[in-house]
């Protein structure tokens, strides 16, 4: 890289850019303000060595910067301004801090000569960024910024990942330091940051119980993608003979035609199979996964106080605490999933067996989208069915980068009929908060991250919270495929009123705006309504053949007539009326 500046003296903003470039990012995603601008000049004149991705809203660029580390399993990178710029940004790092998603903010601020004036754009963005940065700090020196961004990194990727944010008065940006920037190491923005064991006699101890157990289970969340645990997974369900559930966020780190897997556990997306398998297990082992109530269906799959938890996080506000009175194993998955693997011998072959077919009875008690109980009090529905269209999808473009879908319609759809045929992080769901409007920006990410086609599933509400996005993948002409699932609703909240609240619907019927004309007017070249399963395979083949961007409207049943997989529903639907708790 060229010094741009007299002296071989550097800039603060080419200081980032050496410091990003060093440590192997290659895009960026965001969008300027006042106090940015000598950000943008850096960027301008190293352009070769950073990929700057600009978008059209600030929370959009978070959302990309995480579904781009989701499925690289590397730090993503957003930068925004001051006020607007990060009060925007807020809503996509929620997610990421919910979900462990390493990112690196970078914003620009006020001159710290304008602090206390009431300028424009400020606000004290260390209080602004408390819930949803793990870390973050204000660099006040030019010569900070190498080591700063370093500090950052290892932040995002060490213990439990997540969001941080580096903070940048405006001078510091121009401010000229005579470092030459750090030294560089790529690794450090891949994920994990450390391994670390268990303690061996806890390891043994929890061994010994699985190995011990009638019915052992093992329960694994995205913790496993992040410790690149997902053959350990497979070993020690192998020897055991144990039945594996997923989480939604841990779809993909088990192969569909692994004889051991289960399925979905939990509320949304849950299958009855599985949920039952679970409540009757004697021992779980929960590896990377927060166990919160949706991925166990209110604690009852495993059922809490029955079953002997044991939970490997790296976290140890994680670890244990939703299924308190076991072992907590804290540390690195895959590590500690070897520790265990060492220690356990290999069940014998008829336990294996009898284990093997209880799994696939298990398997084979799934909720029928064609027969749901909406369809039985409603009579049938107008529309295609959505697991219809998920599964005709997938089988017509096979080599996708990554499958993203938003709330509602699309998760549980995505997540139970959207098949995976390799591990790895390729179905992108945001679980933690579950944002309506991340899929359309976040398939942004997917695409830098992968190279390759990508598909989202959004529904009309998320449209109308990000369809501004749409410009950007025209722009870059990418090669992303999206299907909205239209009921014309706010569907998910109107089921609950449904179901909860005596069919008093209230504020979830907004207006429909027709997304085909607003992606013609962002510069999509094609755009679909298809009515049938066929005319939806033409379109799709179409992609398939020439990927560019692509959208495609889809009018589908409300959840009131066809009920997707969300367990709590059924038994709604079948008189039990207690409302879930999350
Ligand atoms: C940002 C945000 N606001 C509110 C919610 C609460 N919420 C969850 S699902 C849902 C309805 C989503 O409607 P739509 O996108 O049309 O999907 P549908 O449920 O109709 O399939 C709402 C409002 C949310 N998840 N995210
Ligand atoms: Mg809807």
């Amino acid at each position: 890289m060229e010094n741009s500046v007299a002296e071989n003296k550097r800039t603060g903003a080419e200081l980032i850019v050496d410091a990003l470039a060093g440590f192997g990012v290659d895009t960026v995603f965001g969008l300027p303000g006042d106090t940015g601008v000598g950000l943008y000049n850096a960027l301008y004149d190293h352009s070769d060595v950073l990929k700057h991705i600009l978008v059209r809203d600030e929370r959009h660029a978070v959302a990309m910067a995480d579904a781009y580390a989701r499925v690289t399993g590397r730090v993503g990178v957003a930068e925004v301004s001051s006020g607007g710029g990060t009060t925007y940004a807020v809503g996509g790092l929620g997610e990421a801090m919910a979900s462990g998603i390493p990112i690196l903010l970078i914003t620009s601020d006020i001159h710290t000569r304008s602090r206390g004036t009431g300028a424009l754009t400020e606000i004290d963005q260390l209080a602004l960024f408390s819930a949803v940065t793990k870390w973050r700090a204000i660099v006040e020196k030019v010569d900070q910024v190498p080591n700063m961004v370093r500090t950052a990194i290892i932040e995002a990727t060490t213990g439990h990942p997540g969001p941080v944010a580096l903070i940048f008065p405006e001078e510091v940006l121009d401010q000229l330091s005579s470092l030459t920037g750090t030294v560089p190491d790529p690794e450090l923005t891949r994920l994990p940051g450390e391994r670390i064991g268990a303690r061996p006699e806890l390891a043994a101890g929890a061994a010994a119980r699985l190995q011990q157990a009638e019915k052992p289970v093992i329960i694994v969340g995205s913790g496993v993608f992040t410790s690149q645990a997902e053959a350990e997974v497979a070993e020690l369900a192998r020897k055991l003979g144990a039945g594996i559930a997923t989480s939604i966020h841990g779809r993909g780190t088990v192969v569909d035609d692994n004889p051991n897997l289960l399925g979905i556990s939990g509320n949304n997306g849950g299958q009855p199979g599985v949920n039952a398998h679970l409540a009757e297990a004697d021992v779980a082992l929960f590896v990377g996964t927060r166990a919160n109530a949706t991925n166990t269906n209110g604690f009852t799959c495993p059922r809490r106080g029955s079953v002997f938890p044991i939970h490997i996080d790296v976290d140890s506000a994680i670890a244990g605490v939703n299924y308190p009175d076991g072992i907590a194993l804290i540390g690195d998955a895959k590590t500690i999933l070897g520790q265990l693997i060492e220690a356990v011998a290999e069940v014998p072959e008829r336990t294996r067996e009898a284990r093997l077919a209880e799994i696939a009875e298990a398997r084979k008690d799934v909720t029928d989208p064609h027969e749901t109980p909406g369809q039985v009090e409603n009579g049938p529905a107008a529309g295609l069915i959505p697991a219809d269209c998920v599964k005709l999808i997938a089988a017509l473009v096979p080599e996708t980068g990554c499958v993203l879908a938003d709330p509602g319609t699309p998760t549980p759809n995505v997540a139970n009929y959207w098949p995976v045929a390799e591990t790895g992080r390729r179905i992108v769901i945001p679980r933690g908060h579950g944002p309506m409007g991340y899929a359309i920006p976040a398939a942004v990410g997917g695409y830098f991250g992968t190279g390759a086609p990508v598909v989202s599933f959004t529904a009309d509400g998320s449209f109308g919270m990000s369809c501004g996005e749409l410009e950007t993948v025209s722009r870059f002409n990418l090669p992303i495929l999206y299907v909205q699932f239209t009921n014309h609703s706010y569907g998910w909240i109107k089921m609950l009123q449904h179901l909860y609240y005596d069919k008093k619907y209230f504020g979830v019927d907004p207006g429909t705006i027709d997304p085909l004309p607003v992606a013609q007017a962002s510069g999509f070249t094609r755009t679909a309504r298809p009515t049938s399963l066929e005319e939806l395979e033409a379109v799709v083949r179409e992609f398939a053949a020439d990927p560019r961007p692509t959208y495609v409207d889809i009018e589908v049943p409300h959840m009131i007539a066809v009920t997707p997989p969300v367990p709590a529903w059924y038994a709604a639907l079948n008189g039990d009326s207690e409302r879930p708790v999350y």
